[in-house]
Protein backbone atom coordinates (compact mmCIF):
# COMPACT_ATOMS: atom_id res chain seq x y z
CA UNK A 1 0.00 0.00 0.00
CA UNK A 2 1.24 3.15 -0.57
CA UNK A 3 1.69 6.20 1.90
CA UNK A 4 -1.10 7.29 3.85
CA UNK A 5 -2.12 10.61 3.21
CA UNK A 6 -4.98 10.90 5.57
CA UNK A 7 -5.04 9.04 9.09
CA UNK A 8 -9.05 8.28 10.34
CA UNK A 9 -8.52 7.77 13.95
CA UNK A 10 -11.70 6.20 15.97
CA UNK A 11 -12.29 5.86 19.52
CA UNK A 12 -13.26 2.49 19.52
CA UNK A 13 -13.71 -0.61 17.29
CA UNK A 14 -17.59 -0.15 17.66
CA UNK A 15 -16.89 3.58 16.21
CA UNK A 16 -15.99 1.76 12.43
CA UNK A 17 -19.72 0.97 10.87
CA UNK A 18 -19.91 4.49 11.03
CA UNK A 19 -16.21 5.55 9.99
CA UNK A 20 -16.15 2.98 7.02
CA UNK A 21 -17.99 5.77 5.47
CA UNK A 22 -15.15 8.27 5.11
CA UNK A 23 -13.30 5.59 4.36
CA UNK A 24 -15.63 4.52 1.93
CA UNK A 25 -15.33 7.81 -0.04
CA UNK A 26 -11.55 8.35 0.35
CA UNK A 27 -10.98 4.80 -1.28
CA UNK A 28 -13.41 5.63 -4.07
CA UNK A 29 -11.37 8.98 -4.95
CA UNK A 30 -7.69 6.69 -4.95
CA UNK A 31 -6.52 8.22 -1.37
CA UNK A 32 -4.70 6.47 0.85
CA UNK A 33 -5.82 6.21 4.37
CA UNK A 34 -4.78 4.13 7.45
CA UNK A 35 -7.85 3.58 9.82
CA UNK A 36 -6.08 2.99 13.56
CA UNK A 37 -8.35 3.00 16.82
CA UNK A 38 -6.75 4.85 19.68
CA UNK A 39 -8.89 6.46 22.18
CA UNK A 40 -8.08 10.43 24.60
CA UNK A 41 -8.66 8.90 28.04
CA UNK A 42 -8.32 5.27 27.54
CA UNK A 43 -4.86 5.60 25.93
CA UNK A 44 -3.66 9.09 26.37
CA UNK A 45 -0.04 8.82 25.14
CA UNK A 46 -0.50 6.63 22.51
CA UNK A 47 -3.33 9.12 21.25
CA UNK A 48 -0.68 12.04 21.84
CA UNK A 49 2.34 10.03 19.80
CA UNK A 50 0.30 9.09 17.24
CA UNK A 51 -0.72 12.88 16.35
CA UNK A 52 2.30 14.39 17.17
CA UNK A 53 4.56 11.77 14.40
CA UNK A 54 2.07 12.18 12.23
CA UNK A 55 2.74 15.21 10.13
CA UNK A 56 6.69 13.36 9.81
CA UNK A 57 5.38 10.23 8.71
CA UNK A 58 3.15 12.16 5.96
CA UNK A 59 -0.34 12.35 6.73
CA UNK A 60 -1.96 15.86 5.84
CA UNK A 61 -5.35 15.43 7.56
CA UNK A 62 -6.84 13.64 10.05
CA UNK A 63 -10.29 12.30 10.63
CA UNK A 64 -11.21 11.48 13.97
CA UNK A 65 -14.65 9.65 14.74
CA UNK A 66 -15.90 9.29 18.39
CA UNK A 67 -18.53 8.95 21.03
CA UNK A 68 -19.77 10.47 24.14
CA UNK A 69 -17.95 12.63 25.68
CA UNK A 70 -15.51 13.28 22.55
CA UNK A 71 -12.35 14.87 23.12
CA UNK A 72 -10.42 12.89 20.79
CA UNK A 73 -10.97 15.75 17.78
CA UNK A 74 -9.82 18.33 20.69
CA UNK A 75 -6.55 15.91 22.16
CA UNK A 76 -5.46 15.36 18.40
CA UNK A 77 -5.66 18.93 17.21
CA UNK A 78 -3.91 19.92 20.57
CA UNK A 79 -1.12 17.90 19.18
CA UNK A 80 -0.62 18.30 15.60
CA UNK A 81 -0.91 21.27 13.25
CA UNK A 82 -2.38 19.37 10.76
CA UNK A 83 -6.00 19.86 10.18
CA UNK A 84 -8.40 17.88 12.01
CA UNK A 85 -11.83 17.21 10.60
CA UNK A 86 -14.16 15.66 13.48
CA UNK A 87 -17.10 13.40 12.96
CA UNK A 88 -19.52 12.95 16.07
CA UNK A 89 -20.36 9.56 16.42
CA UNK A 90 -23.91 8.24 18.06
CA UNK A 91 -23.06 6.30 21.09
CA UNK A 92 -24.99 6.80 23.89
CA UNK A 93 -28.51 7.75 25.35
CA UNK A 94 -27.98 11.20 24.12
CA UNK A 95 -27.73 9.91 20.61
CA UNK A 96 -24.51 11.78 20.00
CA UNK A 97 -25.63 15.14 20.91
CA UNK A 98 -23.13 14.96 23.57
CA UNK A 99 -20.14 14.72 21.31
CA UNK A 100 -21.91 17.03 18.87
CA UNK A 101 -21.64 19.64 22.03
CA UNK A 102 -18.05 18.15 23.04
CA UNK A 103 -16.35 18.23 19.07
CA UNK A 104 -17.74 21.61 17.69
CA UNK A 105 -17.59 23.40 20.75
CA UNK A 106 -13.84 24.04 20.89
CA UNK A 107 -12.38 26.85 22.67
CA UNK A 108 -10.82 29.73 19.89
CA UNK A 109 -6.72 28.37 19.55
CA UNK A 110 -7.33 25.02 19.10
CA UNK A 111 -9.88 24.36 15.22
CA UNK A 112 -11.62 20.81 14.88
CA UNK A 113 -13.73 21.45 12.10
CA UNK A 114 -16.62 19.48 13.27
CA UNK A 115 -19.10 17.37 10.77
CA UNK A 116 -22.71 16.15 11.31
CA UNK A 117 -23.04 13.22 13.76
CA UNK A 118 -22.71 9.73 11.99
CA UNK A 119 -22.50 8.26 8.65
CA UNK A 120 -23.66 11.51 6.65
CA UNK A 121 -20.82 13.03 9.10
CA UNK A 122 -18.30 10.01 8.46
CA UNK A 123 -19.20 10.57 4.42
CA UNK A 124 -18.92 14.38 4.41
CA UNK A 125 -15.49 14.06 6.24
CA UNK A 126 -13.95 11.73 3.39
CA UNK A 127 -15.87 14.52 0.81
CA UNK A 128 -13.96 17.80 2.42
CA UNK A 129 -10.67 16.09 3.07
CA UNK A 130 -11.16 15.33 -0.88
CA UNK A 131 -12.12 19.20 -1.50
CA UNK A 132 -8.75 20.29 0.24
CA UNK A 133 -6.85 18.07 -1.90
CA UNK A 134 -8.67 18.61 -5.02
CA UNK A 135 -7.93 22.79 -3.95
CA UNK A 136 -4.17 21.69 -5.59
CA UNK A 137 -4.88 18.81 -7.80
CA UNK A 138 -7.23 18.91 -10.89
CA UNK A 139 -7.70 15.52 -11.83
CA UNK A 140 -9.18 15.26 -8.02
CA UNK A 141 -10.90 18.51 -8.68
CA UNK A 142 -12.37 17.02 -11.95
CA UNK A 143 -13.38 13.57 -10.10
CA UNK A 144 -15.03 15.38 -7.48
CA UNK A 145 -17.40 17.34 -10.38
CA UNK A 146 -18.14 14.18 -11.76
CA UNK A 147 -19.27 12.41 -8.36
CA UNK A 148 -21.58 16.18 -7.96
CA UNK A 149 -23.10 15.24 -11.55
CA UNK A 150 -23.88 11.99 -10.85
CA UNK A 151 -25.70 12.80 -7.69
CA UNK A 152 -27.69 15.98 -9.16
CA UNK A 153 -28.80 12.80 -11.99
CA UNK A 154 -29.88 10.59 -9.32
CA UNK A 155 -31.67 12.97 -8.15
CA UNK A 156 -33.60 13.63 -11.45
CA UNK A 157 -34.06 9.76 -11.79
CA UNK A 158 -35.85 9.53 -8.30
CA UNK A 159 -37.94 12.60 -8.95
CA UNK A 160 -39.03 10.60 -12.78
CA UNK A 161 -39.41 7.15 -10.85
CA UNK A 162 -42.03 9.30 -8.21
CA UNK A 163 -44.04 10.76 -10.72
CA UNK A 164 -44.26 7.47 -12.66
CA UNK A 165 -45.56 6.29 -9.39
CA UNK A 166 -48.02 9.00 -8.76
CA UNK A 167 -49.52 8.72 -11.99
CA UNK A 168 -50.38 4.86 -11.40
CA UNK A 169 -52.18 6.14 -7.95
CA UNK A 170 -56.11 5.67 -8.15
CA UNK A 171 -58.37 8.60 -6.36
C1 LIG B 1 -15.87 6.59 22.84
O1 LIG B 1 -16.76 5.81 23.58
C2 LIG B 1 -15.71 5.84 21.55
O2 LIG B 1 -15.35 6.74 20.52
C3 LIG B 1 -17.05 5.20 21.33
O3 LIG B 1 -17.87 5.99 20.48
C4 LIG B 1 -17.66 5.17 22.71
C5 LIG B 1 -17.96 3.78 23.20
O4 LIG B 1 -16.79 2.98 23.16
P1 LIG B 1 -16.84 1.41 23.46
O5 LIG B 1 -17.36 1.27 24.84
O6 LIG B 1 -17.76 0.80 22.41
O7 LIG B 1 -15.42 0.91 23.30
O8 LIG B 1 -14.66 6.75 23.48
Amino acid sequence: MSQARVGILMGSDSDFPVMEEALNVLESFGITAEVVVTSAHRCPARTSEYARSARERGLEVIIVGAGAAAHLGGVVAAETTLPVVAVPIDATSLRGVDALYATVMMPGGIPVACMAIGKAGAKNAGLFVVAMFASKDPELAKLLDEYRQKMAAAVEEKSLRLQRKLAERTV
